[in-house]
């Protein structure tokens, strides 16, 4: 049996729909979209150059999103932590002085207008203020969502960290109020009835990373598709030319120090230094292109994947931390983040180390050595 088509009935031009297909995101500036009143303002500008040091002195050109209410730690790279409180409502001001960018908050989920992903709604010229709430406590990341690949790969992204509240326990003392300081102590949520809040000590950030030098040659638009909003699906403008394809790392980065491909000395700055008996939260985000593994030389307890808290309810309530042993893998690819607790009961000085497999080919291209020094 053959199905027939029904004939359409003839179409006056003016009742015909118009094709608004999103090619070229517009831009768009100005003040908060619905505003309401925040409880915190930040703010970021993109894009600031600065330069990644090799140990041989080489600098490779970074693209990072500057804090400019922070002028002495405002020009960091991986680009400065946020920091905001479970239940918040934020205002980021965010100015794009280079050409247009967005701010993706990764995992956040604000409203489409809110989230940053150009396609989806505009790219920023000039300044725009975000609107978002932080209503989940946990391990986040932010970064450009134009020309994603490359901007994301040239260092427009930064962790960023919602914390809980205080809880009313007596070890909450000695802890100052939320957002907790960078390196601890303060409270992570995690599976522990009945205020899911564990304390710790001494707080770790790994950010890995790998770099094709190649990449960072590219100027802002390279390899774009061209936008022709009269003729949005015209072939000639779907282009296959670039590189953007084909990744090739020959630089791999800790927490923003650098190691060239055949340069195995251990990474320093994301060492981590504690007491025995302390509490170590160790919180990874994954900027590579490529497929980590994570090894830590101690038993640790997996707490959260992705700012998703394993067995806190209402959400996690039919997961659970995962235990894992000393040099058990975690593995990670890339925008993953977690949280891990280690309780170190001895002193010591315990390797720990990321692989950086290809992600075709699973070939190991570069372990990442460090260490966790207990007292
Ligand atoms: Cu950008």
């Amino acid at each position: 049996m053959t199905i027939r088509n029904i004939p359409l009935r003839t179409v006056s031009p003016d009742e015909f729909p118009v094709l608004n297909k999103h090619v070229c995101p517009p831009t768009f500036s100005g003040d908060a979209i619905d505003p309401v009143n925040p409880t915190r303002r930040i703010a970021r500008n993109l894009l600031v150059n600065i330069d990644l040091e090799l140990r041989d002195g080489m600098k490779i050109p970074l693209w990072i999103l500057e804090d400019p209410d922070d002028p002495v730690g405002g020009r960091v790279f991986p680009s400065k932590t946020i920091r905001t409180v479970e239940g918040e409502i934020v205002h980021a001001r965010v100015g794009a002085h280079t050409n247009t960018h967005t701010i993706h908050w990764h995992g956040i989920e604000p409203t489409p207008m809110n989230d940053g992903v150009g396609k989806h709604s505009f790219e920023i010229s000039g300044n725009f203020v975000y609107q978002f709430a932080t209503n989940q406590a946990g391990t986040f990341l932010y970064h450009c969502h134009k020309n994603t690949a490359l901007h994301f790969e040239l260092g427009l992204y930064g962790a960023f960290i919602v914390d809980p509240k205080k809880p009313d326990v007596p070890e909450a003392r000695d802890v100052p109020d939320p957002p907790y300081p960078p390196g601890g102590p303060g409270f992570v949520r995690a599976f522990n009835p009945p205020t899911h809040c564990v304390k710790y000590d001494v707080e770790a950030l790994w950010v890995p990373d790998d770099i094709d030098t190649r990449w960072h040659t590219l100027g802002h638009d390279a390899f774009m598709q061209k936008c022709d909003p009269g003729n949005p699906l015209s072939p000639a403008n779907f282009t296959r030319d670039g590189i953007l394809n084909d990744f090739r790392p020959d630089v791999f980065v800790l927490s923003g120090e650098a190691r060239r491909i055949d340069d195995d000395t251990p990474f320093e700055k994301a060492a981590i230094h504690c007491k025995a008996g302390q509490t170590i939260l160790l919180r990874f985000i994954d900027a590579t292109y490529t497929v980590n593994e994570i090894r830590i030389g101690l038993p640790l307890q997996f707490i959260a994947e992705d700012g998703y808290p394993f067995g806190v309810p209402p959400r996690g309530q039919y997961s659970h931390p995962v235990e894992r042993a000393a040099g058990e893998p975690i593995r990670i690819t890339a925008a993953m983040r977690g949280d891990a607790l280690i309780r170190p009961t001895t002193p010591g000085r315990f390797p720990c180390t990321i692989d950086f497999f290809h992600w075709i080919t699973g070939k190991r291209l570069y372990r990442a050595t460090t260490f966790i020094n207990v007292t």
